[in-house]
Formats: structure tokens, sequence, C-alpha cells
């Protein structure tokens, strides 16, 4: 079949179901424009791996009008040189070693307060029930922002994401979303103030105490760099947990086998990465004119990478529309790593620098959680529905278990 002419990712069958679309699109029009955002969808592993790795070919000035406006300021992907070497290794430090550690038992800790009582239930939501307060509170923790304000944070949160990740949004939709990062930073500063005088062991406290050439971080880039550690903690947390599990349910075999040999759960998890990726799209700028396979791409033009279509491309991945947990091209072990073949996490200079923290916050939860879903199945009637072209997970996930 052949991609049909007015073609659109921005249409309802797109949003429905993207994966049916991606081989057409890698086949037949592997550089797709699309006139109504002014932008060029590239489809193939080797393109979107080729993007993302010249990044002075292909910058992250997309994100300037994209995401600066709600972050209050410069986020890490936006910068470069020495000011990005330095302010990614303060985050990096942050994010691993210790700190780990010690978030890892900050993740176990909100799991089983938030599981508890759903357990006695034996159903759930996994999404809204557990999913989405586990994925706030879990940055919260990280942050060192109380967990009481969860919800509160949750609702600037949406705003601040959406603003990042819609494609179309209305001047009305594009306001409330500045409101909301207008009061997360209102917020934020005071919290900034108060932990330059009492530091603890927090991300925040680490911002505060850090300095490039000699000088303190300004209380408006420590704020876009807290924003920005929210709203990347947050937003695809609930769904990649939520996707791993329903890849399993739908897969009786595959579960029950992870469920007998937990050993087995980090390949289910980079599997899930690869078959679904939550972010589904990473914008660049061609600086110059490019030509990407035999299409030429103009100076100055919007490209975004569709990493759910890279994943799935033929070229890497053996039968690459089947999950399957026991892939050998997977690479279980390099999958949360800068030599990871699935583009989950991006590649390149700005490649996801919450990648550990992140495999660790999914394997700790997945761990505790399977082993309780005994006879799991979806609520009766259910219907599984996913939304989102740019990030992109289920809407509930419905759960019956004893
Ligand atoms: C926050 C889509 C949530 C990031 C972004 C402006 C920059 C960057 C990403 C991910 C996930 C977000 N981009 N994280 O795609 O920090």
């Amino acid at each position: 079949p052949l991609v049909r002419p007015g073609f659109s990712v921005l249409s309802d069958a797109f949003a429905a179901d993207p994966y049916r679309h991606f081989a057409r699109l890698r086949e037949q029009a592997p550089v797709h424009y699309e006139p109504a955002v002014d932008s060029y969808f590239l489809s193939r592993h080797q393109d979107v791996g080729r993007v993302l790795t010249d990044h002075r070919a292909f910058t992250t000035e997309t994100l300037q009008a994209r995401a600066e406006p709600v972050m209050r300021g410069p986020v890490l992907a936006q910068m470069t040189g020495a000011e990005h070497t330095a302010k990614r290794g303060i985050v990096v430090r942050g994010l691993t070693g210790e700190a780990l550690r010690e978030q890892t038992r900050g993740v176990r800790a909100r799991a089983a307060e938030l599981l508890a009582p759903l357990l006695a239930r034996g159903r759930m939501d996994l999404v809204g029930d557990f999913g989405k307060p586990f994925a706030v509170q879990v940055t919260l923790d990280l942050l060192g922002l109380d967990r009481g304000d969860w919800r509160r944070v949750a609702a600037w949160h949406s705003g601040v994401a959406e603003f990042i990740t819609g494609l179309t949004l209305t001047p009305e939709r594009r306001r409330h979303c500045m409101e909301c990062a207008e009061q997360l930073e209102s917020y934020l500063v005071p919290v900034i103030e108060r932990r330059r005088r009492e530091p603890g062991p927090d991300l925040i406290s680490k911002l505060c105490a850090a300095e490039f050439e000699g000088t303190a971080l300004s209380v408006r880039d420590i704020t876009a760099l807290i924003i920005n550690v929210l709203a990347a903690a947050t937003e695809p947390a609930d769904k990649t947990l939520a996707l791993l599990v329903r890849h399993l349910i739908d897969r009786p075999g595959q579960l029950a086998r992870v469920r007998r040999d937990p050993a087995l759960l980090p390949a289910a998890i980079a599997e899930t990465l690869r078959y679904t990726p939550p972010v589904q799209l990473v914008p660049r700028r061609a600086e110059r004119a490019a030509v990407i396979a035999g299409t030429t791409v103009p100076a100055g033009a919007t490209v975004f990478c569709m990493i759910g279509a890279a994943n799935r491309d033929p070229a890497v991945f053996a039968d690459p529309d089947t999950f399957d947990i026991d892939r050998a091209d997977l690479g279980t072990a390099r999958s949360f790593t800068a030599a990871a073949q699935h583009l989950a996490f991006g590649t390149g200079l700005h490649q996801c620098v919450g990648a550990a923290f992140a495999r660790a916050e999914i394997e700790t939860v997945a761990a505790m959680l399977l082993p309780l879903l005994d006879e799991v199945r979806y609520r009766p009637g259910f219907r599984y529905r996913e939304t989102g072209l740019y990030t992109r997970g289920p809407v509930s996930l419905p759960l019956v278990f004893t």
C-alpha cells in the first residue's frame, strides 16, 4: 500500500495508531514534509541517527521556541561547548552513584506506599491510580520538594508538557500552559533561595552549590534546569511502566517467564523502549541545506526525528513489529547507554542525561509490581487506547488481579 497523497501525521488515523504507518513512511516518504507545521518528519533509523549525531548541522535551536518559554530559561539540551559539558556534568553527578542509590530507596518507598491500598482492592488503573502519582512523587523526592504538593505540581507539569509536546496549540492553550509555567516558577524561586542558605542532599541544592567558570548559576538558570528535570523525569515514566505491563499482559508466555525469572526484566524493559518509545519525536533545526534520503531539507528547516519509526526499522531490527524479549539484536546490557541500538533516549551529544535514573526507577517499580499481579487481566469491557504524537502512552490501564 502507498502513502496516500495528503497523508498527514496530524490526522486522526495517524494519532489512533502511528505504528501502522511507519513501514510505509520509511519506504516511500522517509523525509515526510508536513505543511501545516512546516516541518520534515524522518522515519529511517540511519537518518535519525545521523541527525542526532551531527549536532553542528542539526542543532537544538528549535527548543528556544518549543521549550524555553515554559522552562523559564535555557534547558541542558540547548547548551553546547564548555557550558554544556559543565552543567550536564552537574546533573549527571546528581543522578548517578551514591545519589542514585539513595533515589532508588525513595522509588521503593513511594511505590510501596502507593501500592498498599490498591493491592487491598484487587484492581487499579495502572496509569491514573498508580503511574501518574508515582512519577510525580519520585521526581519531587529527587528534587527535594514536598511530596504533599504533588497534585499542584502535577497540574503545572501538565501545562508545561503540553506546551513542549503540542504540535498545534491554540492561543488559548498556549496561554494556559504559560500560566502553569509561571506558577511553577513562583513556587520554585523561594525554594531555590532557601536551598542556597540551607543545602540538603537533593538535586536542587546541588544546582545551587554548583559553579560554572567561577560563578554560581543564576536563579533563572537553576529554575530552568529544575523544570527541565521535572518534565523529563515525569512525562515518560508512567507511560513506560504502563506500556511494559500492557505488552506483557498481551503476551502471557513472556509475562509468565518474566514473573518466574526477574533477571529477564531488563530485557523486557529494553524491548518496551524499542517497541514503543514513550518519547516519539525529537526536534532539530537544519543549520544549512542537507540532503536526507534523497530529499533536500532547506537551511533553517525544522526536522522531527520519529523515534518510534526508527526503532522499528528492519535495517536494524529483525522482525521489528514483534515484541520479543529474546531478540538477538536488543543488546539489553547496552540499552541504557550511548551504545544502545534503539533511540528511545536519543543519541549523540544530547542523549538523555537521566537514562541511568530512568532504568533504576522502572526496574525497581516493575520488580515490585509484577510478583503482586497474580492472574492479572484487564477490567472486563476495557478497550485499549493510547494518546500523544510527541510523548505517547496508554490513556488508562485498568487491571484486575488477585
Ligand atoms: C524537556 C519530551 C519530556 C528532555 C525538553 C524540553 C528537553 C528534552 C526530551 C525529553 C523528554 C521530554 N527532550 N527530555 O525529549 O529533557
